[in-house]
């Protein structure tokens, strides 16, 4: 049985490889962060009680920032494949935690990379990398290849950059089938609510349920290639597979804007916005409301009249500095790994709000029914 260890299995990513590689029959070990409150809900439905036989899933206490306890997990854990998907993962935070970033997602990949070695398990276990389009940053070139230079345009982007160089370096140092996967934007019902599309789709679906009035956003020209979770992940695993150890672009070679995103997102639920106005003013306003469509998603059309606004800037969302423009060339995985993605951009957004607007009814339901969280302070 392959032994695999998932850094980062609490995250969108995590889950789904967690539950891909027990499927292919992997023994699954996953880092987890002590928190003072659950912070498993992703894998939850994975978990299974360590006194049952057969178990196949283990989740260890851990951080990248603490090199004895990686080095104490991979000695007792043996891993064939060591995914590393941990990571202070959003860009805009990073401008707020630079230090903090780079030394989870720079000098961490280092800390594990060096644990492999100071274990002499450099030629047992393979290392996948979790590398990221935010390295090409400032546009140099499109559609983005593995051989387009970087330019990475935040706290967070510097210290993946770090991460690729070293994951390359080791491997040509120490010949360990390291390699990075440069995966452009992927997303799904599990992404983080803070990032662009979870926020847009969730707040999409409260619109539609009378449960908030507005959504604040911030640049709506960003252009992105995002791709669906649950297609990455796999390319992740095929990128392990391989004879030889590589770098590969995974995308899906469409960009989109976030203003389109938005579009989109209240089209799944028969809502047609339009946007008008420059820059900070720009708003985006209801300009019709399929009414067979609210009766047969049971949306709240008190609030869903033409001329309303739900969409606004906020500048606060605003990046000190910005990536315009992602789009990713992935006829390398294409070509190589005979990787190609199936879900594409419409289908990942009608599964993020069929997904959100069913989340979101609980809370409706819940609100209906005279439900109030109960005040712990009083
Ligand atoms: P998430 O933010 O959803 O998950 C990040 C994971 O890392 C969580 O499990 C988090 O734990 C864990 N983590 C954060 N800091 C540490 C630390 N210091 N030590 C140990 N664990 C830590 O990210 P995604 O799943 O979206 O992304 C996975 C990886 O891929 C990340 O490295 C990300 O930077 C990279 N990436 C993501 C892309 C995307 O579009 N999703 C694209 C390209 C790269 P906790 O749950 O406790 O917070
Ligand atoms: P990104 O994702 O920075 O590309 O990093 P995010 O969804 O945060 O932003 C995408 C684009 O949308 C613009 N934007 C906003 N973003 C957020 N979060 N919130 C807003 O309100 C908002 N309004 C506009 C942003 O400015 C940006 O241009 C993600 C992360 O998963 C990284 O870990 C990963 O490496 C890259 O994708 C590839």
């Amino acid at each position: 049985m392959k032994v695999a260890l998932i850094t980062g299995i609490t995250g969108q990513d995590g889950a789904y490889l967690a539950e891909f590689l027990l499927k292919k029959g992997y023994f699954v070990h996953g880092l987890k962060r002590r928190s003072s409150s659950f912070n498993t809900d992703r894998i939850d439905h994975l978990y299974q009680d360590q006194h049952e036989q057969g178990v196949k899933m283990k989740l260890h206490y851990g951080d990248l920032t603490d090199s004895t306890n990686l080095i104490r997990i991979i000695q007792e854990t043996q891993p064939d494949e060591i995914y590393n998907l941990a990571a202070m993962s959003h860009v805009h935070v990073s401008f707020e935690m630079p230090e903090y970033t780079a030394n989870a997602d720079g000098i961490g990949t280092l800390r594990l990379l060096e644990a492999i070695r100071i274990l002499g398990m450099e030629k047992k276990t393979k290392i996948y990398q979790a590398s990221t389009s935010e390295l090409y940053g400032l546009v140099q070139a499109v559609p983005q290849s593995e051989s387009t230079p970087f330019y990475p345009r935040s706290p967070y982007a510097v210290a993946k950059m770090y991460g690729y160089w070293i994951t390359v370096n080791y491997r040509e140092a120490y010949k360990m089938y390291a390699c990075n996967g440069i995966l452009f934007n992927h997303e799904s019902p599990l992404r983080g609510e803070t990032f662009v599309t979870r926020k847009i789709t969730r707040a999409a679906c409260k619109i539609a349920l009378g449960l908030q009035n507005c959504l604040y956003l911030g640049n709506l020209s960003a252009q992105r290639d995002w791709g669906h979770a649950k297609d990455y992940i796999e390319a992740m695993w095929l990128i392990l597979q391989q004879e030889q150890p590589e770098d590969y672009v995974i995308a899906t070679g469409i960009t989109t804007t976030v203003r389109d995103f938005v579009k989109m997102s209240f089209a799944e639920l028969g809502i047609e916005v339009e946007f008008s106005g420059k820059d900070e003013h720009e708003r985006g306003v209801i300009i019709d409301v399929d009414q067979e469509m609210v009766a047969k998603l049971g949306l709240n059309d008190a609030n869903l009249k033409p001329g309303t606004v739900v969409v606004q800037v906020d500048e606060k969302y605003f990046r000190p500095t910005e990536v315009d423009l992602l789009l990713g060339d992935p006829t390398k995985a294409n070509t190589k790994l005979g990787w190609k993605p199936k879900y594409d951009l419409p289908a990942l957004v009608q599964d993020m709000i069929q997904s959100d607007l069913h989340l979101m009814k609980k809370d409706e339901y819940l609100k209906e029914g005279g439900f109030k969280t109960l005040n712990y302070f009083e």
